[in-house]
């Protein structure tokens, strides 16, 4: 039997078991507090059951009485604990939206872009140039033989440019080009004239490094074959090349030779003040046009070679080509 109790005592009990617990409801800091709360009241071994527990020692006439009176607080503190454990959440919820607040209109972290090297934009402006005037995009290998780099282009055996001391041989028969103009050889033994193309790429020179001469470097050579063509059409072209390039720059013509075209010139610009060399150019001569089984009575066509560090270190008053292949981001990060 439990121990008597009068109806008195449980109301009491009840009275300040409600008063405390909306009080400390109101007061929980945090939803672990809450939940600590929510077992010392309504738990199993809560101070609700405990009072409930203590039923049995009242008249039995008394238990509805405060039997109804703790479920309505049963119910009562749970929507409070129901309640308070919305607005903690939410609170929680601001607090750290607040912290981690978004600004939209706050600039990028900096992630750095990357940016094509001065030489490839320099190619692609000479290369675009010539697209505009009808021209065809060629490339071909780096390795290259002979015939290609040298035979068909009516360089002798002799020459000062066969020289190992001149070409990277690789073997027998084998070297790195010496300048693009293979890849225009290959394409005209593939394709009839008329053809207009240019051919980009690397080239490789056995050259000391010094502030205007690298092993390696990159040409843009030019090649119109048709029937009709001379001078005047070399000339023209080179002249619209060189003015949408460097703009309005005088620009002079000098008699020069090269195995490979005849009549030859170098052509110059004048750049503060100096004359500067840019190109190679000439009328190609019939014997290349021969060695290939083309009609040199009825075909004709000039060529030209271009120097591609040497248009972007005028463009850009480089002063070093040793600059463009050193790779230092201080010096690249400028274009
Ligand atoms: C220079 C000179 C030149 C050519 C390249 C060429 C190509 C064929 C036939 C005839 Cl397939 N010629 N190319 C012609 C004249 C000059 O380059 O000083 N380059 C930097």
């Amino acid at each position: 039997m439990s121990e008597t109790v009068s109806l008195k005592q449980l109301t009491d009990e009840l009275d300040q078991l409600e008063t405390k617990a909306v009080k400390d409801i109101s007061e929980a800091l945090d939803e672990q507090a809450l939940e600590h709360l929510r077992i010392s009241l309504l738990g199993k071994k809560g101070r609700l059951s405990r009072i409930l527990g203590s039923m049995g020692g009242l008249k039995s006439s008394d238990r509805p009485v405060i039997g109804q009176r703790a479920n309505v607080l049963k119910n009562q503190l749970q929507d409070l604990l129901t309640n308070k454990l919305k607005r903690l959440k939410n609170k929680a919820l601001d607090e750290l939206l607040s912290k981690e607040k978004i600004d939209v209109t706050m600039p990028p972290s900096g992630i750095p872009f990357g940016h094509r090297h001065p030489l490839i934009s320099t190619t692609d402006q000479i290369i675009d140039l010539f697209c505009g005037l009808g021209y065809e995009v060629k490339e071909g290998p780096e390795i290259e033989n002979d015939f290609y780099n040298f035979e068909a282009l009516n360089i002798p055996p002799d020459h000062p440019a066969r020289d190992m001391q001149d070409t990277f041989y690789l073997g027998d028969n084998l070297l790195l080009r010496t300048h693009t103009s293979p890849v225009q050889i290959r394409c005209l033994e593939k394709n009839p004239p008329p053809v207009r193309i240019v051919a980009p790429g690397r080239v490789f020179r056995r050259d000391a490094v010094d502030a205007t001469h690298s092993p390696v470097f990159h040409q843009v050579e030019v090649l119109a074959i048709d029937e009709g063509l001379d001078f005047s059409h070399l000339r023209g072209t080179v002249m619209a090349f060189l003015k949408s390039f460097f703009g309005d720059l005088p620009v002079r013509f000098r008699a020069s030779y090269f195995p490979f075209t005849e009549p030859s010139a170098e052509v110059d610009v004048q750049w503060r003040g100096r004359w500067l060399e840019v190109m190679g150019c000439g009328m190609v001569d019939p014997a290349v046009l021969e060695e290939l089984g083309i009609d040199s009575e009825r075909w004709t066509g000039f060529a030209a070679g271009l120097g591609v560090e040497r248009f972007c270190m005028v463009r850009h008053g480089i002063d070093d080509i040793r600059k463009l292949y050193t790779s230092d981001l201080r010096f690249l990060e400028q274009f």
